[in-house]
């Protein structure tokens, strides 16, 4: 029998036995879930520097999308507006040592270094849907960590109302700044319970490993239940704010990119429809599916929007 050693392993058999795995621990997550407690669990990745880390709460068992389609198609305007070109370009980014600053409404600003944040932070993984404004979708075994766990050490007083975070700027290295595509820094942000929300990550890794570049190492957001352009990559700063910050895409197309980005079908952005979607895999894209409302996280976040006119605040 052939011996199975990390480099021959085919990667269909670890997308079965990802599938397989995943879906015993989201039966074990479900349920520890509904009692209210969380547990660790055992990780679906066999290889790489976080195999056998815990599976997260919401994770779910989906198929999930090949690394290379994930790695080698990314949207990173800070390097290529081309989403082949920036596994290549972003390889020129220092990810080590890296910082983030943290101020505003908040009791203990200061600048951390990630290597401590992520010692408060163990990481964890989770299967999640990933859906980009431009309907395409991905399914992704992220690692990382809740983002409301870190953001609660930083103590946000009671008038921080949002959270508006900005990736690194330098045009030196991130050879897309030099051109005005976007205005830079790149800043997205959340509110605040959409923040604490415990669906929302802050992420290292994916596949088992750290982030590639394009990806958005060192640290990325991750909002499943919003367009991916929320998802905001390498991540140097975090304002709490009393008031809505303004983000990068809204002031570059405010009739276009909203502040909420919630993933919906109902509501068509003003140049395409965003009921389906077209699903990363193969040669580049296999099928379609069906958007669903909140990215299929309606359960869990929908509550947030209650009396909000979603057409309104998109
Ligand atoms: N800093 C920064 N973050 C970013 C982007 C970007 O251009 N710059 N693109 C966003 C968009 S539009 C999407 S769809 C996702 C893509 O994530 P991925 O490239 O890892 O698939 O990253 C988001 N985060
Ligand atoms: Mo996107």
């Amino acid at each position: 029998m052939l011996i199975k050693t990390q480099s021959n392993i085919l990667s269909s058999e670890i997308t079965d036995k990802a599938v397989f795995e995943s879906r015993r621990e989201f039966i074990k997550a479900a349920t520890v879930l509904s009692a209210g407690i969380m547990l660790p669990g055992q990780g679906h990745a066999e290889t790489g520097k976080y195999a056998n880390v815990p599976v997260g709460p919401y994770s779910a068992k989906l198929q999930v999308t090949d690394r290379n389609d994930v790695a080698g198609y990314t949207n990173y305007y800070e390097f290529s507006t081309n989403k082949q070109d920036s596994t290549v370009l972003a390889k020129a980014l220092k990810t080590k040592p890296w910082s983030v600053e943290v101020v505003g409404e908040v009791e203990k600003p200061g600048v951390y270094n990630l290597e401590d944040i992520l010692k408060d932070n163990p990481v964890q993984e989770r299967i999640y849907r990933f859906r980009c404004v431009e309907a395409w979708s991905m399914v992704v075994p992220w690692i990382g960590f809740p983002l409301g766990d870190m953001l609660k050490r930083f103590n946000p007083t009671s008038k921080a109302k949002f959270v508006e975070f900005t990736t690194l700027y330098n045009p030196e290295v991130m050879v897309g700044q030099r051109s005005d595509v976007l205005g830079w820094p790149y800043v997205e942000g959340l509110r605040i319970d959409e923040a604490m929300h415990p669906l929302t990550m802050m992420v290292t890794g994916m596949y088992g490993d750290d982030l590639p570049n394009q990806n958005g190492a060192p640290l990325r957001l991750i909002v499943p239940w919003k367009y991916g352009f929320k998802s905001i990559k390498a991540i140097v700063k975090i304002r709490f704010l009393e008031t809505m910050p303004e983000t990068a895409w809204h002031r570059s197309a405010p009739n276009e990119y909203g502040f909420y980005a919630n993933v919906n079908p109902e509501v068509p952005h003003p140049r395409w429809s965003q009921s389906r979607e077209r699903v990363l895999g193969g040669s580049i894209f296999t099928a379609k599916r069906d958007t669903e409302k909140f990215n299929g996280y309606g359960a869990e976040v929908a509550a947030l929007y209650s009396g909000m006119d979603l057409s309104k605040y998109f």
